[in-house]
């Protein structure tokens, strides 16, 4: 048995952690242009800079996060660091870059559109044509090798403006302005794109809402609004696109981690189904077109109500997404025993599993948990799977231009593996495979360039200084050969 013919091997990458470039040929700011550094160690988090109405200005915790200041517009302060405004530079190395994704033998690179780019206010009446010349010089130069581009239309890139003008997607304003950018976006590339998926993590509105949603605020009421407005959205988008181009597949995309009860005493199982409908309740209401009875029920008792209008039912109705999108990076585990230890891996905390390492970083490894969360997802929506971030973060070092990181090819050896299992043996319909960071980018949890997933290594430190130069690690050979073999050589 083998993987299907046209399974889509490639990488993965986001514009804010990738292209720098921040306020270039007319780009505006978007939200990951706000945030510093913070690699978690000691306390210190990334942070987000503001400025309050007398000009004073601020900064507080990106995670955990807590509602800011009144009237705090986001700004930028000459006197910080913010690692995403050069990050890998993009902007200028596509050609270089996509090059060596060819080399690779990338039959696809999934990236992101900075929406900023397009409509430096979110709302622009009329598009930055050279945000959007941009775009066509990455994906002509995609096309020029053969390698299908896969279009996040946002990821973690809300547009500033949008964010100071009305607190982004606590707004409904918000939707019409996505949607807008979304139909320019369409229109412009229908024939360049063919995949596309609406909003990065859409479930990270639960812990990085500044990220997920440009939120300002933390209060369970702003989330449940920021979310069902994305559902909106995203619904609109899925239809229109069906519209513009019926060619074009619109997924959602989801922050998925297998999980598993730590006794199979009742409580810790009750306590794993409920941490499933957590992360299931935004499959399904963007896979089945309606909220389920469970969020209905549990907003009931909290006091959380919808911002409802007319129409919406059929909306979420008709824009059920073509196919999930999925980042994988470990496993968790939960128990009802609140006294049980934690793994805090900057974001993302499990109680200790006592059959797994830890990455350097305090995030689980379980390739096995793989193969159960696709098995998962497909049973539950019967809908096309496409794994699209996967990897390790960790320190690589270079030695006479050579970088052995042979971790990075075990990790990622061993979630193929299992990959392949849930495709050959289980049936998964997956579609596609695009390890996170195929090129080192900027860390979202933590804005550092030392937690590396790269193929390719960018000089470049935590601190911004290197010559920006790539160098092509051990694990760019491996890769080379998986994707040559389709998967067979692993
Ligand atoms: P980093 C956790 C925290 C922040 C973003 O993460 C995350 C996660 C994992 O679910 O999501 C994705 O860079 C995200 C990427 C990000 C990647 O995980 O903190 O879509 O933007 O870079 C890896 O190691």
């Amino acid at each position: 048995m083998s993987l299907p013919k046209d399974f889509l091997w490639g990488g993965a990458t986001a514009a804010h952690q990738f292209e720098g470039g921040y306020l270039e040929d007319g780009k505006g700011l978007c939200s990951g242009d706000v945030v510093t550094s913070g690699d978690g160690r000691n306390g210190i988090q990334r942070r987000v800079t503001y400025t309050l109405p007398d000009g004073e200005y601020g900064s507080q915790f990106v995670f955990p996060y807590q509602d800011l200041p009144q009237d705090t517009k986001l700004s930028c302060h000459e006197d910080e660091f913010y690692p995403t405004h050069e990050a890998s530079d993009f902007y200028h190395h596509y050609k270089e870059d996509i090059a060596l994704m060819a080399e690779m033998g990338f039959k696809c690179y999934r990236m992101s559109i900075n929406w900023a780019r397009i409509l430096p206010h979110g709302d622009d009446e009329i598009p930055n044509e050279k945000g959007l010349e941009f775009y066509d010089r990455v994906f002509d130069e995609c096309l020029k090798y053969h390698i299908e581009p896969v279009v996040t239309l946002l990821h973690f890139e809300t547009p500033v403006s949008l964010i100071n003008r009305y607190g982004a997607w606590i707004d409904r304003r918000c939707v019409d302005a996505f949607v807008k950018y979304c139909e320019f976006v369409m229109k412009r590339y229908q024939h360049k794109v063919k995949y596309w998926m609406t909003f990065n993590e859409i479930n990270n509105m639960e812990i990085l809402p500044l990220y997920a949603g440009g939120l300002l605020k933390n209060d369970d009421q702003s989330k449940a609004t920021a979310t069902y407005h994305q559902f909106i959205a995203s619904a609109k988008v899925v239809k229109m696109a069906h519209e513009i181009n019926p060619e074009m597949k619109v997924g959602m995309m989801i922050a998925y981690t297998a999980a598993y009860a730590l006794t199979c005493h009742p409580r810790d199982e009750l306590k794993l189904m409920k941490d499933n409908q957590i992360r299931h309740f935004y499959c399904d209401v963007q896979c089945r077109g309606h909220y389920p009875q469970y969020k209905l029920k549990e907003y009931q008792r909290n006091g959380i109500h919808l911002p409802v209008l007319e129409g919406d039912q059929q909306i979420l109705k008709e824009g059920t997404v073509d196919y999930i999108g999925l980042s994988y990076y470990s496993s968790s585990c939960v128990s009802d025993d609140e006294k049980q230890e934690t793994t805090s891996g900057n974001m993302t905390t499990s109680i200790i599993n006592p059959y797994l390492k830890t990455s350097e970083w305090g995030w689980l490894v379980d390739p096995v948990g793989l193969r159960i969360a696709l098995n998962q997802l497909y049973e539950r929506y019967e809908l096309p799977l496409f794994i699209v971030e996967n990897g390790l973060g960790a320190i690589d070092h270079m030695e006479n231009g050579q970088i052995h990181d042979t971790y990075r090819i075990e990790y990622l050896k061993e979630h193929i593996y299992e990959m392949k299992k849930a495709i050959e043996e289980d049936g998964v319909d997956l579609m596609g495979y695009t390890p996170w960071g195929c090129i080192d980018v900027i860390s979202a949890g933590t804005g550092e360039m030392r937690k590396r997933y790269g193929f390719v290594y960018v000089d470049k430190d935590d601190s911004g200084n290197g010559t920006m130069k790539r160098y092509k690690k051990d694990s760019f050979y491996w890769y080379q050969k998986v994707i040559q073999s389709n998967g067979e050589e692993i």
